[in-house]
């Protein structure tokens, strides 16, 4: 059964319409049109269906932090013939069902919404193209933390994106490099490989340098993709303008070559050029992300992708065409074409809902965030941030105030105290930065306590890096 469990979870495809039970490498289940979020798969007798609480950050309801048990035996309820269940003991929120179960479970529910589209948009690209910017602008909120420099984003993260007629789960992912030269990198490429693999649509990001994906055998995979491919030439904004382009070595550290002058391409070159490399991509749309969702380009690539009405209406307010943004002959893609992005199928998560990690997750990482806007050349990527404690406030709080303990861990005695700074100024200067950015997101007050600790060569431990969450255990 062990065997039969394991392919059936990450052999799932989204096209295939398993009601009920999506797993693939994401962490959460569907049951009929309930939806039960994060979901762990634990023992390998047991699935435990675990429902992370979820708050306002991480969905739009204003305030959702209802008791999801009663929501996760509704969810289970209608199959109830054929799943048991019972609670944890000890932890409510946590269902268990046995594997088998599960696995009889397969395309067993009736079919809800027959004209609702659902599915992954894989976001794919070198380092620093813009890709965590440009899920941010899809979603209309700013999710994923994004910094001028490359190989800021470890983890594949949802976004999830919700109209009345469609379901888009947007998946953000690390930078492609092309030789990963610790275990961390490693880590970083399968979860570049695990997004691939669920994509309904690849959406590739890239600048006006036109920069390939580094990759040769990841780009084969892209030019002999199955599913649609998009291309975003993002950053059309430093058009003509020498930038400073920030590279990272051969050495894969890390590190960086700084200043390097560079030209960009004409909009026009680089889509031919993109044109030339991928010519069966559906489209090829100039944008640029970091003016957020009022971006034309922006606008068109969310209409194509939601298939949505006045797709060629806002195509044509892009201005002239350019050549090559769609195939030979084709002036703009309709949007019935576009309605077949996405495959037919129920929403897979609560319509709040904006991405299936809870906000631990967030707070750590833009914690991340305010280290690598502040520690200078390699040393952001020699850190890891652990959330140790993370007190929300209790209701009857007079001022509520989320209070949180985190530890930033490096790989070195040396790194530590350039870290903490003399007198313990660099570190107070991230966490007063890092507060400010954890209180835009959750929208609350924050107490944030940060400490620094040696953890050797974490980036290299297979056992560290399964705890972090960036390998499979
Ligand atoms: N000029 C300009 N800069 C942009 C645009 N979009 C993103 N950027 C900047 O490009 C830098 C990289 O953006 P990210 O979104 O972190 O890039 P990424 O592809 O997710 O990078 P990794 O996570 O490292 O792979 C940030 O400084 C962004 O502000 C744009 O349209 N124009
Ligand atoms: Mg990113």
């Amino acid at each position: 059964m062990g065997f039969f469990v394991s392919s059936f979870i990450y052999g799932f495809q989204p096209t295939t319409k398993i009601l009920g039970v999506k797993v693939g490498r994401s962490r959460r289940v569907d049951l009929t049109t309930g939806t039960v979020h994060g979901v762990r798969f634990s023992s390998k007798r047991n699935v435990a269906i675990q429902a992370s609480k979820m708050t306002a950050a991480t969905t739009k309801k204003k305030n959702p932090q209802e008791d999801l048990s009663e929501r996760m035996v509704e969810a289970v309820q209608p199959v109830g013939k054929d799943i048991s269940y019972e609670h944890h003991p000890k932890q409510p929120q946590q269902l268990r069902i046995t594997e088998e179960e599960i696995f009889d479970y397969e395309g067993r529910l009736p079919r809800k919404h027959n004209e609702f589209r659902c599915g992954f948009v894989s976001i794919l690209g070198a380092p620093n193209m813009g890709k965590s910017t440009l899920l941010n602008a899809l979603l209309q909120e700013n999710l994923c933390i994004a910094t001028p420099r490359p190989q800021t984003t470890r983890h594949a993260i949802l976004g999830v994106v919700t109209t009345e007629n469609a379901q888009l789960c947007l998946i953000d992912t690390p930078g492609i490099i092309e030789d990963p030269s610790y275990r961390l990198q490693e880590g970083m490429m399968e979860a570049v490989m695990g997004a691939f693999r669920d994509a309904d649509v690849l959406l590739v990001v890239t600048d006006l340098f036109s920069t390939p994906i580094p990759d040769d055998t990841i780009f084969q995979r892209v030019q002999n993709s199955r599913v649609p491919v998009v291309v975003a030439i993002n950053k059309i904004d430093l058009e003509g303008k020498a930038n400073r382009n920030v590279k990272i070595s051969p050495d894969g550290n890390g590190n960086e070559e700084e200043d390097l002058e560079d030209k960009t391409f004409t909009v026009p070159e680089a889509v031919a050029k993109w044109r030339s490399l991928l010519p069966e991509a559906l489209a090829i749309l100039p944008l640029a992300a970091n003016e957020g969702p009022d971006n034309l380009g922006v606008i068109v690539l969310r209409k194509l992708l939601l298939g949505e009405e006045g797709l060629a209406d806002s195509i044509r307010a892009l201005g002239r065409p350019v050549p090559g943004m769609f195939r030979p002959g084709i002036q703009f893609v309709t949007t019935t074409e576009a309605q077949k992005l996405l495959p037919q199928g129920p929403p897979l998560y609560d319509e709040e809902t904006l991405t299936d990690r809870p906000e631990r997750f967030f707070a750590s990482e833009l914690i991340r965030e305010a280290l690598f806007e502040t520690l200078k050349k390699e040393l952001p990527y020699c850190c890891e941030v652990r959330i140790d404690e993370f007190k929300e406030p209790k209701p009857k709080d007079p001022k509520p105030m989320n209070r949180i303990k985190a530890t930033v861990y490096v790989e070195r005695e040396s790194q530590k105290l350039i870290v903490i700074g003399k007198g313990g100024t660099q570190i107070k200067t991230v966490g007063i930065l890092a507060r400010e950015k954890i209180e835009r997101f959750l929208q609350e007050k924050v107490f944030l306590a940060l400490e620094v600790k040696v953890n050797k060569d974490w980036r290299k431990n297979e056992d560290q890096l399964k705890e972090f969450g960036y390998l499979n255990r």
